[in-house]
């Protein structure tokens, strides 16, 4: 039975035999990706029995608290990823810098953006978390890696996934060339293709918002949610559903397996705190952006396509609204019309 299926390594390494004049090194970073995400699952699986949950007592770059599986998550990843010599540097939301490949290592060619484990407060309460990452080519190979070596828009992207720590644990994919989803089978320990061609339909009735902030919302995202909720006797002539997780991987694992719109917009209660939106471009917002995309879907700030930004710092935050394309064009609409 497991002959006819395909695994997460196999899929990588066939893909890679139609690009010509591959050296092997992108699948090979991304087999440590994969590598990475099973050590993590496992950690996220075993919870409390190995005593990996609660707060690690100290403060990530972003002020806030880190778990503790924050930083064990954050950890495998840079170890999983620095010695191979595919890449020659990484950075993630929990390191306020960025990583150098240390000199006793080769360097390569890409850079590597990640969240390690976002959602994290879900953790000690039991419900999905996941990791984010985004695989990005070096501009300059002969110089010593910068901060400035990430300030790539969204559309540079080589690659872009997420891992899903749920009640299974899957992978999704995207190299630019459609979404791929990959399931993990504990017994052998193996991402296996359960989901290829992954897309979201256009048209949605479902929407995803954390509703706690509804009175510092902006009119357009205000005036799209009020006519959601006014449901079949409304505007919109229709009922809709709404969901909030909280984990920004599940809401868009969501997303991609029945269609939705998911937003964090921008608020005054961010703007007063000078921020640009909750979450992050680099490791948040692009590498999402690039999987809804690919699945047929859109991601803007409300006025813009999230992945033209040109970005300015490595942990810039941006508003963003994602999903079922129809929606997310009615929505632009609204952010023009105001
Ligand atoms: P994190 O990276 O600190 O975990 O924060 C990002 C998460 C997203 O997964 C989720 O969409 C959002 O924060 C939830 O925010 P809120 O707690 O305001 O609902
Ligand atoms: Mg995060």
């Amino acid at each position: 039975m497991h002959n006819n299926r395909t695994t997460i390594t196999q899929y990588i390494i066939e893909e890679q035999r139609h690009v010509a004049g591959a050296t092997g090194d992108f699948s090979g970073l991304l087999n440590d990706v994969v590598t990475a995400c099973k050590v993590i699952s496992n950690m996220v699986n075993h919870g409390a029995l190995v005593g990996v949950l609660g707060s690690a007592g100290q403060e990530n770059v972003q002020g806030e608290t880190q778990k503790k599986l924050d930083v064990l998550s954050n950890d495998v990843f840079l170890k999983s990823n620095e010695w191979a010599g595919h890449l020659a540097a990484m950075a993630s939301e929990e390191m306020e810098a960025i990583y150098p490949i240390p000199a006793r290592y080769p360097r390569g060619k890409y850079l590597l953006t990640f969240d390690p484990l976002d959602g994290s407060s879900n953790i000690d309460v039991n419900v999905s978390v996941g990791t984010i990452f985004s695989i990005l080519r070096r501009p300059d190979d002969a110089a010593e890696p910068t901060e400035q070596d990430f300030l790539q828009p969204g559309t540079e992207q080589v690659a872009a996934g997420y891992a899903l720590y749920g009640p299974s644990t899957m992978m999704v994919l995207t190299t630019g060339n459609g979404v791929n989803g990959f399931t993990l089978d504990q017994n052998i320990g193996e991402f296996i293709l359960t989901h290829p061609g992954m897309t979201i339909p256009a048209e949605t009735r479902e929407f995803a918002i954390n509703a706690s902030n509804m009175r510092f919302w902006e009119p357009p995202v205000r005036r799209y949610v009020d006519e959601c909720l006014a449901g079949r006797e409304g505007e919109r002539g229709e009922d809709f559903n709404m969901r909030w997780i909280a984990s920004m991987v599940a809401e868009v694992h969501r997303i991609l397996t029945r269609g939705g719109v998911f937003m964090y917009p921008m608020d005054e209660k961010i703007r007063a705190k000078g921020q640009g939106g909750k979450l992050r471009l680099l490791y948040e917002a692009n590498p999402m952006s690039f999987i809804v995309e690919q699945a047929g879907g859109a991601a803007i700030t409300g006025r813009e396509r999230i992945m033209s930004l040109q970005p300015e710092a490595l942990h810039q935050r941006v508003p963003v609204i994602l999903g079922s394309r129809n929606e997310i064009e009615r929505i632009q609409g609204y952010h023009r019309e105001s």
